[in-house]
């Protein structure tokens, strides 16, 4: 993993890789696999990591009435700045982040705002893998530098990331209307806030 043994965290022996889909069906310390034609009759398959209506809760709730989750949906995540960083430049802020999407989709574009979504900035795609049409199975990094609203000085600012792959997913604006009881795939736009204060004497 990363050019280094496989840990004992992550799998050691051996370790399944299912690229493209979520990492529930990743199985680690690995000691059996066969064929079948029927799905597996695990806990993890059969009663966990699957999806519902926001109104069905633990009462309610049959397992058997949604598949399991596989591919993942498209994803993008602000890794800077930090949720609660002060900022010391009123004029503009550089964020950089990850973006994914299940299914081996590629990122295609990843727009950024630093007015809580209001409008939107593009940022540059700085680590694309290059692995081919539906086969890409690595993450996407992207940054870029974007003026803070006028008047940002002193005031809290909430920026924003979302996605786009190559199925023309994007990610839904809240998980709101889509929340579920176990909190599965819940890629809503990444908000990061931080906190916009120049030194002191600083005027311009
Ligand atoms: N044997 C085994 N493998 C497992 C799990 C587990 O509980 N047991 N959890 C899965 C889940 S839900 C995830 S998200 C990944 C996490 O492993 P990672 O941190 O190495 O990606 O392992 C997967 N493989
Ligand atoms: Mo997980």
């Amino acid at each position: 993993m990363n050019g280094e043994p496989l840990s004992r965290d992550h799998g050691f022996p051996l370790r399944v890789i299912a690229p493209g889909i979520i990492g529930a069906r990743q199985v680690k310390w690995l000691s059996k696999v066969w064929a079948s034609p029927d799905e597996s009759p695990s806990h993890w398959q059969q009663n966990d990591y699957k999806g519902f209506a926001p109104q069905i809760d633990w009462d309610s709730v049959d397992f058997k009435k949604s598949p399991a989750i596989q591919e993942y949906p498209v994803q993008s995540a602000i890794c800077e700045p930090k949720d609660g960083a002060v900022w010391d430049d009123e004029e503009e802020v550089t964020v950089k982040g990850y973006a994914y999407s299940g299914g081996g989709r590629e990122i295609i574009r990843v727009d950024v705002s630093a007015d809580g979504g209001k409008t939107w900035h593009p940022t540059e795609l700085v680590a694309k893998p290059d692995q081919g049409y539906n086969r890409t199975w690595a993450w996407t990094l992207w940054e870029a530098t974007l003026p803070l609203p006028k008047e940002a000085k002193g005031k809290q600012v909430e920026l924003c990331a979302k996605a786009v792959d190559s199925a023309y997913n994007t990610q839904p604006e809240s998980f709101k209307p889509y929340w579920n009881l176990r909190g599965v795939v819940a890629n809503a736009w990444h908000r990061v806030h931080i906190k916009v204060e120049p030194p002191e004497g600083d005027d311009d």
